[in-house]
């Protein structure tokens, strides 16, 4: 790093998880059926996750066990503490709080494990950082109610994210509302449409309009639960958390310019909502071109101008490129929208591989937005292979490693005011896209397969050291 130029000593260098993905106990203290439970595996030649209405008998649903995080967490939290991580996020399982989400009085019981988490985080020297809805909701909500085009459940979450702040404000300053709300953009993906909104696609529906409603009332649920973190305690800070792909033009074609500004605006207008209080221009003129009926009241304006966030959480793992539109030269993916990025490898889940994008994103996030930005993701999945009880992960090394000089240069050299960094994530779990544990994404290897068999022991990996070093030299250390 830039001599004198260093961050902040109270940087909150950490990982993180999400509680479906690691808690398993899908059945144990009270908590009803989400919709991570009615998710199958899939895998990386056929990436589509199947979603069943319930759970049924002889099918594979990864997230009932996850990595047994929820048996396991003093003994995990152990090893975070030896790693010297100063802040953990994980989210709580609504269905815990909240088993059918319709309920007025809350599961006790969920209560009290999410009490004794945090309470152990903290008397590690761990930070809590929370996410209210990772993926997740009460698959009641999806069958019954119709998912978030629902204005119903904007009560039901409000009230969800005021047990928790009320319970927890003492152990937990951080939360974020719903992660990565932007991913439904890319609603031609089912998958994203059910885990951001819990949107099943009724016949003859127009799936883009049925987003942008959705879309709005979690904005406006998100805006209420920040009002209320106010009342409770002012102390609190809640942010937005949005999934950051930079989407580059392929060329300096003024057309391809044009097509990746508008694919920018297209993905991001969920931050401008949760940063700057209102809808951008573009988007009012786009609903009334494509006749959209999307339901915005005067009180809705109302609350999302006071409602803003206190800071933005993102993910970062990768960028993507764009054109102007049938030119004929160029080759788009299947939904006609992306290309390729020459300059850029890809990792084995053809996610493409580009450190310099945390630098540019930031940058952006920056002079956008005006929030603070706290980066609660950035992480590479890879296939591991264990030789004499060691993991050798240069791979993950390596990327961690330019991610973060990338993001160094953003705090130190361009004023990028971030409070931290946790990377995704401290130990193996499931995938969100794809449902597997091959994926891997840990510093701690977890020793089961894709249908969960294995011991579940725990092994460090060679990355573990690795930033155990960086952490304990606050970022300097990047050997
Ligand atoms: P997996 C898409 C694009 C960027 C991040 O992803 C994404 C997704 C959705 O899969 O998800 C985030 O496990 C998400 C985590 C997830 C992580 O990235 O699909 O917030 O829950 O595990 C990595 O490889």
């Amino acid at each position: 790093m830039t001599k004198g130029l260093k961050l902040p000593n109270d940087f909150l260098w950490g990982g993180a998880v999400s509680a479906h993905q690691v808690e398993g106990a899908w059945q144990e203290g009270g908590k009803g059926v989400s919709i991570a439970d009615v998710m199958m595996a899939a895998s990386r030649t056929d990436p589509a996750r199947v979603v069943t209405d319930k759970v049924e008998d002889g099918k594979i649903y990864p997230n009932h066990w996850g990595i047994d995080f929820y048996h396991r967490y003093k003994d995990d939290i152990d090893l975070f503490q030896q790693l010297g991580m100063r802040a953990f996020r994980t989210s709580i399982a609504w269905t815990r709080i909240y088993p059918n989400g319709d309920e007025l009085k809350p599961n006790e019981e969920g209560l009290a494990y999410y009490e004794d988490l945090f309470n152990t985080l903290r008397s590690k020297g761990i930070e809590p950082v929370v996410t209210l809805s990772h993926f997740e909701m009460p698959n009641k909500l999806v069958q019954e109610y119709g998912g978030w085009r629902n204005r119903e459940l904007i009560d039901m979450f409000v009230r969800f994210a005021t047990t928790c702040f009320q319970r927890f404000h003492k152990q937990v300053r951080f939360w974020m509302t719903f992660n990565e709300i932007d991913n439904q953009s890319d609603w031609r993906f089912d998958h994203h449409l059910l885990q951001d909104s819990g949107l099943k696609l009724k016949e003859g529906e127009n799936a883009e309009e049925a987003m942008f409603q959705a879309s709005h009332n979690e904005l406006v649920a998100s805006a209420r639960a920040v009002l209320a973190a106010r009342k409770i305690d002012p102390q609190l800070q809640v942010g937005g958390m949005l999934a950051m792909v930079p989407i580059y033009p392929l060329t300096a074609k003024p057309e391809d310019q044009m097509e990746a500004m508008r694919a920018m605006q297209y993905r991001y207008f969920f931050g401008d909502v949760e940063a700057l209080g209102q809808y951008p221009a573009w988007l009012r003129k786009y609903w009334r071109q494509k006749g959209y009926n999307v339901k915005v009241s005067a009180a809705d304006a109302d609350i999302l101008r006071r409602g803003t966030v206190d800071f933005m959480g993102m993910s970062y793992y990768m960028s993507f490129a764009t054109a102007e539109r049938d030119d004929g030269e160029v080759e788009f993916d299947e939904h006609n929208d992306l290309v390729g990025n020459p300059y850029l490898p890809k990792s084995d889940w053809g996610w493409q591989i580009d450190p310099v994008g945390m630098r540019w994103i930031l940058n952006w996030m920056q002079d956008r937005w005006h929030k603070p930005v706290m980066i609660v993701e950035n992480g590479f999945g890879a296939y591991d292979k264990v030789e004499d009880g060691k993991i050798h992960d240069n791979y993950l090394i390596d990327y961690l490693r330019s991610h973060i000089a990338e993001m160094e240069k953003a705090v130190v050299l361009d004023g990028v005011d971030l409070i931290g960094y946790m990377m995704w994530s401290p130990i193996d779990l499931i995938s969100a896209s794809t449902g597997e544990m091959a994926k891997r994404y840990g510093l701690i290897y977890v020793d089961q397969d894709d249908t969960g068999k294995g011991s579940k022991k725990r092994l460090l990996k060679d990355s573990y050291f690795w930033y155990q070093r960086l952490i304990a030299s606050n970022g300097a250390d990047l050997q």
